[in-house]
């Protein structure tokens, strides 16, 4: 080799290992995170997303911002999740379900009745456990970065004809999220669990592909699931999974020391905005929905916790130690 070509290959071979170093920096000169929900614009999840967005704007002067892409725009949250695997959404706000499948982990938070209410949910995840989990997933290899946690309330029926019990429940298709774990528990529960993403289910209920679905108030009032036919609200509360937001491995690698514990900080914040905004958006859409003529059944809902208890037993086993430390958690 002549002297000139190995000076040019060494310089090569510089610049390349020169414009790896740079690169992170260069990226998060003037980077407009892209974040993503299935709620439309307006929603708690939505709004503390963007809050975030103007924090880190205004702390970085301008050189990171977010953009939210709201109402399912960039796809339903199995696609958005692999989107953001692979970097081409920053920012994912989901329901932990869908997590399930990627990291096995979080399944705890998704069983039926772990939780004995809301403000026991939200004593976990605000706690130790609610961190141990964020950094479960990600140090998993599902290429997600843990961040924060949001409400979503309890979750329960919603079915074209009335439902007291597990017995009326019999022969009906109930759409729930895409887990096993899922359709285990409607299963359990009396009826047929049907698995199928979020941007479905209206038709489906409106063309008789399932009898019902399950959610929280705002979601059911949002998506219009009750004008699809399925106007009875029985409160089951069967599943009370949080939600999280998390970034994608690969654009949080690009993100200095720094410019991570900002995005840290805000999303702290972020999970305690949103709780603000969802007590009140419950409130506001419970009675939004009685106004629309969705019937509110109050039950008893201890047949349906023991009904759901095999799968509890299930896919509890593995959980057996953290499932005691939640339990003990006030
Ligand atoms: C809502 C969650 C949303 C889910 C949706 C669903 O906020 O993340 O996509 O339920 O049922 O409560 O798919």
């Amino acid at each position: 080799m002549t002297f000139r070509r190995t000076f040019v290959a060494t310089a090569t071979a510089l610049f390349a290992l020169g414009a790896l170093s740079v690169a992170p920096s260069a990226w998060a000169q003037n980077k407009v995170l892209k974040a993503a929900d299935v709620h439309p614009a307006g929603y708690p999840n939505v709004v503390a997303i963007e809050n975030m967005g103007k924090k880190l704007e205004k702390a970085t002067n301008g050189r990171l911002s977010i953009k939210m892409f709201p109402g399912s725009v960039l796809g339903g949250e199995k696609e958005m999740i692999e989107q953001t695997q692979v970097g081409a959404i920053d920012i994912l706000r989901t329901s932990l379900g869908p997590i399930g499948p990627v990291v096995p982990e979080v399944n705890v938070f998704n069983m039926p009745f772990v939780f004995r209410d809301e403000a026991h949910m939200r004593a976990v995840i605000d706690g130790p456990i609610g961190q141990e989990m964020l950094d479960k997933i990600t140090a998993s290899s599902a290429k997600l970065v843990g961040l924060g946690w949001m409400d979503g309330g309890s979750r329960s029926l919603y079915t074209k004809k009335p439902v007291r019990s597990p017995a009326d429940l019999k022969g009906m298709k109930i759409r729930m999220m895409g887990n096993p774990l899922f359709v285990d528990t409607m299963n359990a529960m009396g009826g047929n669990g049907i698995s199928m993403g979020y941007g479905e289910v209206f038709t489906a209920i409106q063309t008789g592909v399932v009898d019902g679905a399950e959610n929280n108030p705002p979601t059911l009032y949002t998506a219009h699931h009750y004008q699809a036919g399925a106007k009875y609200y029985t409160q089951t509360n069967h599943l009370i999974i949080p939600e999280i937001f998390v970034m994608s491995k690969v654009s949080w690698d690009k993100l200095s020391k720094d410019d991570q514990a900002l995005v840290r900080k805000f999303s702290r914040e972020a999970q305690m905005e949103q709780r603000a905004l969802w007590d009140k958006s419950v409130a506001e859409y419970t009675a939004k929905l009685k106004a629309d003529g969705v019937e509110f059944i109050k039950i008893d809902n201890k047949p349906f916790y023991d009904a759901t208890a095999p799968v509890r037993a299930k896919y509890g086993a593995q959980f057996a130690d953290l499932i005691k430390r939640i339990e003990a958690t006030q």
